[in-house]
């Protein structure tokens, strides 16, 4: 009997240790947006104030929160509670619809619908009464990106937590402590939010985008001053990897110099690398893409840098690398690692540069690519040999034709 206790008390202690095991993930911070309109209205005045007297080079002469409104509430500023970070970026290759178990009910115009957690605004939430209830996303691929997204990931979740319509809707309703986050039907980790207006980043690893379905169940709440039954989550967003990209002000060679990555348009004729040969020839770009995405600095000695996401494929030495060792793009990348040597192309010829520095930068950052070429599937940005979107295509192709099948 004894025997037969010491066996269920195992198991129970099993049980338990299994279920305390469960996975649990802490937001990094990124941007605290602005609830207070007057405040916003007066760094916008100063911020057009030094654009006025330094042009597009004001940058540099803003404090950092003025360049957080700037990057980010600048080009919103008729609707001031715009979410500008992510609104146009990885959405431009896919699409979720958005369902809740509840919602609170209208008021007068105002309403607490689930589809508020997904409107890029931070004037409208969803409300519900709190523990419990869940918010269910179904990602899709964008009809027009069916290609793309056949590589497409989400990786990342970003939560606008509480009603950030102003700073009393945030303080007097409540605000969510901890989603259980279940992945396709299966519980896959606890999400422990913070009790703030900062945009709060979860990485929950790389999953296959297509058809994902991403349920947030409620499980722990902040209490609000004034209603504390009315549990509300401003933006729900997602990020993920199969929208390659690089940061403004990347430059590309064409044939009288070069062309900053952002005023590329299809079209335009370029110098694109043959690996083969090793020389440049000029190549017309079929399509450029715009996104937001997080973006990485790679720092080389030499001083050169240029800013990239995580899984775009660069051509080294006849081999591919990317940050995060990937092979979404159907090429198996290898991972960059600091101190190696990398050949890149400056000032009319390759040059071994070290990299020195791999520095992931905050928030979400305008991003583009050339997604396809009228041959080959190389540009060189900021002198590093990058594959266009389609580098798949072109692979296959070359493959064929150097082994005649
Ligand atoms: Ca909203």
């Amino acid at each position: 009997m004894n025997a037969i206790n010491t066996l269920l008390t195992t198991a129970a202690c099993l049980s338990q240790g299994l279920a305390m095991a469960e996975r649990v993930i802490e937001p990094t911070l990124g941007l605290t947006p602005i609830l207070d309109s007057v405040e916003l209205r007066r760094e916008l005045q100063e911020i057009d104030r030094v654009r006025q007297q330094y042009g597009d080079d004001c940058e540099k002469h803003l404090t950092a929160r003025q360049r957080h409104v700037y990057w980010h509430d600048y080009e919103e500023r008729e609707d001031l509670w715009e979410v500008g970070e992510i609104g146009d970026g990885w959405y431009n290759c896919a699409t979720a619809s958005v369902s809740a178990t509840s919602a609170h009910r209208p008021a007068g115009n105002i309403t607490y619908t689930a589809a508020n957690a997904h409107d890029f605004s931070l004037g409208t939430a969803w409300v519900c009464e709190g523990t419990g209830e869940s918010i269910t996303f179904r990602i899709n691929a964008d009809e027009e990106n069916e290609w793309e997204w056949e590589h497409g990931t989400v990786t990342t979740v970003f939560i606008y937590n509480g009603y950030q319509k102003s700073a009393r809707t945030w303080r007097d309703n409540s605000r969510i402590k901890q989603f259980r986050l279940h992945i396709n039907d299966k519980p896959y980790a606890l999400l422990n939010l913070r009790d703030t207006t900062a945009v709060q980043c979860f990485d929950i690893g790389q999953h296959r985008a297509q058809r994902c379905a991403l349920r947030f169940e409620i499980t722990e709440v902040y209490r609000g001053n004034r209603w504390p039954n009315d549990v509300a989550v401003s933006e729900i967003e997602f990020d993920g990897d199969g929208c390659l990209c690089f940061g403004a002000g990347t430059m590309i060679a064409v044939p009288d110099g070069e062309k900053a990555i952002e005023q590329i348009v299809a079209g335009d004729v370029i110098l694109a690398p043959d690996p083969a040969s090793g020389c440049l020839a000029p190549a017309t770009v079929l399509g450029t893409a715009r996104r937001n995405h997080r973006l990485y600095r790679l720092g080389f000695d030499s001083g050169l840098s240029v800013e990239v996401t995580a899984d775009h494929p660069l051509l080294f030495d006849g081999d591919y690398y990317s940050i995060a060792e990937n092979a979404l793009y159907g090429l198996q990348t290898r991972q960059l690692a600091v101190g190696q040597q990398l050949n890149v192309f400056r000032n009319g010829h390759m040059e071994a540069l070290t990299l020195r520095s791999i520095t992931p930068l905050d928030g979400l950052r305008a991003s583009y690519t050339i997604t396809a070429l009228d041959r080959g599937g190389l540009f060189l940005a900021n002198g590093l040999c990058a594959a266009v979107e389609a580098v798949e295509a072109v692979e296959t192709a070359a493959t064929t034709e150097t082994t005649g099948r």
